[in-house]
This record gives structure tokens, C-alpha cells and sequence, in this order.
């Protein structure tokens, strides 16, 4: 009887190993596949994540979550569908171009940036808001497609702010254009895509570029 139990034990402990090494043949492939899934899965919540950090809890939590398109022209991608109206995006990437600025938009923000995207005349329905409460690491303040600093872009780095459209920009004209005024300032004034900026923490140190903002009067 002993003998039997072991000679069993022992024939399980073989049949065990054979499917072990079956499963081994198989695992690499197979691992790879999950791991790389499992990588991806990372990436999409990291995003979401990011995208969520750009504004208050209480807007991003119920955000839906979109995520920039692969190449210039194509399709926002959505990483995650929300509840309350807004929308929240991780940084721009390969498609976007510059920096670290996720950010959250109501829907006439939305629209608007829609229509920036597109190169399209915005909306001008009703007043908008945005949040970009992780600063922006670079935009130009007078050319809304620029995507690097050129000598007279007046390239800025802004920090923690939120934005506001209106409906009619000669409501905008009471505001400076300069960055570092201390205050809100306008945006791409000149162009249709002229916004308020309202920092909500101190802006960081003007660039060479940006110092030249005061004395630019160009439109
Ligand atoms: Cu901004």
C-alpha cells in the first residue's frame, strides 16, 4: 500500500513537471503578451492620472478623460468616461507638441479648444473655463500655433493658472498682455484664440523671450 501512495505521489510529481514544462514552452510568448498589456495599462492610468492633476478633485474626479491624438490631424482617444460635463487631458504629446500641461475644460472651453485644434472660428457662445493647475512648461503668448520659442513668440512659462474665454473679446481689452504683470493677462490677443490667463500661484521667472513682453506692441 505504501508503495502504491508513493509510486503515485511520485508518478504526480513527474505528470506535475511535464505540465510545468508545457506551460514554461508556452509562458514566454504568452508572458510577453501580458507583460506588454500589462505595461500599457500602466501607461493609460498614469495618463488619467495626470490628465486628473490638472484640476481640483472635485472636477477631474468625474472627468471624462481624453487622451491627444497619435498623429497632428487624427482622433482624441478616451481613456476613461465621466459624469459631470468636463474634460481633462494628460500633456500635450507626439501630436501636441509641447511640454508638461495637462489640463480640464468645461464645455465651451471644449468647443473652443476644439475649434483652435481644428483651426476653426471658436464658438463664442457663452463664457469658458479651464484649469492647467500644473502650469504649463511653454507656450508662445502671441502665436496660438506655435510649438517652440522663436526670439519674438514671446515664448512663457506659466505657472498654476486657470483660463477663461468670452464671448466677445473686446472684454478682454481691460487686460495687459504681459505675463509677468503680476496679475490675469490676455492670451493671443489679436487673434480669435485670445483668452484670459489667471494665475493662481506665482509665475516662475520671465524667459529671455517672455522678458521682452512689456515692450512689444505688435498685433
Ligand atoms: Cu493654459
Amino acid at each position: 500500500m505504501r508503495t502504491t501512495v508513493v509510486a503515485l505521489i511520485g508518478s504526480l510529481i513527474v505528470a506535475g513537471a511535464v505540465v510545468r514544462a508545457q506551460e514554461q514552452a508556452h509562458a514566454n510568448p504568452a508572458g510577453k503578451a501580458a507583460r506588454a498589456k500589462a505595461g500599457e495599462a500602466a501607461a493609460v492610468q498614469a495618463k488619467i492620472r495626470e490628465a486628473r492633476s490638472a484640476a481640483p478633485r472635485d472636477i477631474s474626479g468625474n472627468a471624462t478623460i481624453m487622451d491627444w491624438p497619435d498623429t497632428p490631424n487624427g482622433q482624441m482617444k478616451q481613456l476613461r468616461a465621466g459624469t459631470n460635463g468636463w474634460m481633462c487631458m494628460p500633456s500635450t504629446g507626439a501630436g501636441g507638441g509641447v511640454g508638461a500641461d495637462p489640463m480640464c475644460l468645461d464645455k465651451a472651453f471644449s468647443a473652443w479648444a476644439g475649434a483652435w485644434m481644428g483651426k476653426k472660428d471658436p464658438p463664442a457662445s457663452s463664457m469658458g473655463t479651464a484649469y492647467m493647475l500644473r502650469g504649463d512648461k511653454g507656450a508662445s503668448n502671441t502665436d496660438p500655433f506655435a510649438t517652440g520659442q522663436t526670439p519674438d513668440n514671446q515664448w512663457v512659462t506659466s505657472g498654476p493658472h486657470v483660463m477663461m474665454i468670452v464671448p466677445d473679446l473686446s472684454q478682454l481689452d481691460a487686460f495687459p498682455t504681459d505675463p509677468h504683470n503680476g496679475g490675469p493677462w490676455v492670451m493671443w490677443k489679436g487673434t480669435k484664440y485670445a483668452h484670459l490667463m489667471v494665475p493662481v500661484a506665482a509665475m516662475p521667472k520671465a524667459t529671455t523671450s517672455a522678458k521682452r513682453a512689456p515692450t512689444t506692441t505688435k498685433q
